[in-house]
């Protein structure tokens, strides 16, 4: 075939992709020399926590590179050590490890509860009553007045240590590394990363996790619960629901290769 016409198929075909918005599956890597243990939603198991810490620092023992912890988010609710959580997560730091700590919607809905109190009736829907209980906001029954709500606000603001208010306060909504974007909940498949918005990547599920064709990157997130990790090629879900199963899961990325530690109960 002539060099001119090459060039015209070539042309023809990058046009194609970019009309119909073809995105090529991204091959799993991270920069040379990196392992990344990343952590799914935690809700409260201090117990689950510590042991899987455990278990990451003897995995972590025979590898001298850089090491980054990304947490996914939902650190709080449902479990009854929700402040346990944070004290550990606080004090569990080391000098030369990265740590990015990403946003659940259940940090997120505290932190919005602290300066709107209506927030509190879905909150409570959703396992809010642990948190405050675990700041010492003891909650007999469900409230029904907003004079309750205002008072547990209140309480809430005056319970919560200032290191854990700025902890929470400074999570991330998403985070990118290599050919991964580590976000809460996933993103929305109709935007560009450079597009989405907080509201889904905090709280998107069916619309997300039904979407089978590839992403720019590798989704690493949490959120959706499902009884084992899912490896997909175009997503990876490790939400193994602590809470309930006593099953946390982290994912091991180093290079090209995935593999879990998990905590049974
Ligand atoms: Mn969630």
């Amino acid at each position: 075939m002539p060099l001119y016409l090459k060039r015209w198929m070539r042309r023809l075909k990058k046009l194609i992709n970019r009309l119909f918005k073809k995105t090529i599956a991204p091959k799993p890597w991270l920069p040379p020399d990196t392992r990344v243990y990343c952590i799914g939603d935690i809700h409260g198991r201090y117990d689950l926590l510590s042991a899987l810490i455990e278990k990451i620092k003897q995995d972590a023992a025979d590898f001298s590179g850089q090491f980054v912890m990304v947490y996914l988010g939902d650190f709080i609710d449902r479990g009854l050590f929700s402040r346990d959580v944070i004290d550990f997560i606080l004090g569990d730091v080391q000098a030369d490890i990265d740590y990015i700590y990403l946003r659940g919607n259940h940090e997120q809905t505290l932190l919005d509860f602290l300066q709107e109190d209506s927030v509190g009736r879905s909150w409570f829907t959703y396992g809010g009553q642990a948190t405050l209980s675990s700041y010492g906001v003891a909650v007999a029954k469900i409230p029904t007045k907003r004079e309750d709500f205002l008072e547990i606000q209140s309480q809430l603001r005056n319970n919560l240590p200032e290191t854990h208010y700025r902890f929470l306060a400074g999570t991330r909504v998403s985070y990118t590394l290599g050919s991964y974007f580590f976000v809460h909940a996933g993103i929305n498949p109709h935007y560009s990363l450079a597009r989405q918005n907080p509201e889904d990547m905090l709280w998107i599920r069916d619309e997300f996790t039904a979407f089978k064709k590839p992403f720019e990157k590798i989704i690493v997130h949490g959120h959706t619960v499902t009884d084992e990790p899912e490896l997909l090629p175009n997503r990876i879900g490790i939400d193994t629901g602590a809470y309930a199963t006593g099953v946390l899961t982290c994912l091991v990325l180093q290079s090209g290769q995935q593999r879990l530690i998990q905590t049974p109960c």
